[in-house]
């Protein structure tokens, strides 16, 4: 592989940050670069086991800032874009809509206007399922890349707004691109307010497990470095302007995925707390991923090996989470969930 320059946006979040690493260290005449505004998802310190390697440089910097974008662009000359900054949180979406639309759409924007002035190679576009809206609960129905865009939150409202200005840029501008379509992830550095972390978390500290509704709605995991590679293999070997769904056929449902951590780590069922349902609660996600299975990705995971490493790591790796738990989260949390903790 000859060198290339690679932007990562939001290489300090969870799947972003799982992309950095994985690419550091399988291409090492690759420069990587992270530009990531460190908002309240972004870290850095989930990077010292690359920090100090040659091919890893790290850009503070905010998407929705166009001349800091573009003069970014013009000083580096990127040959690729991997765009995964986002606010990335339904229920954040549901109380603060207005910075989703400025970070998803208005971030986006800019980076296209960019990646279209300094003729970057292909913009890969990293976006997610919950653009397509729910399915029912038939097992036989699932997301297709044909299936229209019919988003429910605000978050994948402004996620599908960001994926048809991708679109539009490649209809109307020529811009190089691929956008990939992910189901939910899980794994290392996934911040605690998502469902798996959280209930690591709580279970590990023997605290209540709260549980939107009836726990019957589903969810289609995937390990974050199965994506990881999917994203990679797209933008080397991806088709010009083709839509990629990723999904590895791990249908769950919550209260499946609760309980599968509550018995793996010899705890009470009695720490399930049910609570308000979430508004405008998507029942079930399901990735139909063969036109990616053809580009020749393959899931190394399913649900049970990957739950059990995960659970694993955030065993190992408390330091993390507790230094997450005790800072800005608390008010979140205190103000997210009334539930008698
Ligand atoms: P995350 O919230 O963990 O990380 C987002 C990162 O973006 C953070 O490091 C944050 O600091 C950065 N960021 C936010 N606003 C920024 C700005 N204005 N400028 C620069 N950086 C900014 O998110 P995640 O879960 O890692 O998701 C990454 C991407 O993958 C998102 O685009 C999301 O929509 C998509 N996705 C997520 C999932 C999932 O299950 N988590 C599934 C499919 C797709
Ligand atoms: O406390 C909770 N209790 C609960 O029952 C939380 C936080 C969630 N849930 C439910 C809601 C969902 O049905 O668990 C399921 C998963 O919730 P999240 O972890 O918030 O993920 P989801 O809303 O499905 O969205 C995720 O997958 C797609 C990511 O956060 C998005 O960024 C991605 O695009």
């Amino acid at each position: 592989m000859s060198n290339k320059k690679i932007l990562v946006t939001g290489g300090a979040g969870f799947i972003g940050g799982n992309f950095v690493q994985y690419m550091v260290n399988k291409y090492p005449n690759y420069d990587i670069y992270n530009l990531d505004l460190l908002t309240y998802a972004g870290d850095l310190s989930k990077h010292k086991s690359i920090e100090q390697e040659k091919n890893y440089h790290f850009i503070k910097a905010d998407i929705t800032d166009r001349n800091e974008v573009f003069a970014i662009f013009e000083r580096e000359k990127f040959d690729y874009v991997a765009h995964f900054a986002a606010e990335s949180h339904v229920d954040r979406s549901i109380t603060e809509p207005e910075i989703f639309i400025k970070t998803n759409v208005l971030g986006t924007q800019v980076l296209l206007d960019a990646s279209k002035e300094f003729n970057i190679k292909k913009f890969v576009h990293v976006s997610t399922d919950e653009v397509y809206g729910e399915l029912d609960f038939d097992p036989e129905t699932f997301f297709t890349e044909e299936t229209p865009l019919q988003p429910n939150s605000p978050y994948s409202a402004s996620k599908a707004s960001s994926d048809l200005l991708v679109r539009a840029y490649h209809e109307t501008f020529n811009l190089p691109m691929n956008i990939t379509r992910c189901s939910n992830n899980y794994g290392p550095f996934h911040f605690p307010e998502k469902l798996i972390p959280l209930t690591i978390s709580r279970v590990l500290n023997d605290q209540k497990i709260p549980v939107y509704g009836d726990g019957k709605n589903i969810r289609d995991w995937l390990h974050v470095t199965d994506h990881c590679a999917a994203i990679d293999l797209v933008m080397h070997e991806g088709a010009n302007g083709e839509v990629y769904n990723v999904g590895g056929h791990n249908e769950r449902t919550n209260l499946e995925v609760v309980k599968t951590i509550i018995n793996t780590l010899e705890k009470s069922v009695d720490l399930i707390e049910f609570v308000t349902d979430r508004l405008g609660h998507d029942k079930r996600y399901a990735i139909d991923p063969t036109k990616l299975e053809k580009l020749g990705w393959e899931p190394t995971y399913n649900f049970e090996t990957g739950i059990a490493q995960t659970i694993q790591w955030y065993m190992d790796n408390k330091e993390w989470w507790e230094q997450i738990l005790s800072g800005d989260y608390k008010k979140y949390f205190e103000k997210q969930y009334t539930f008698e903790k």
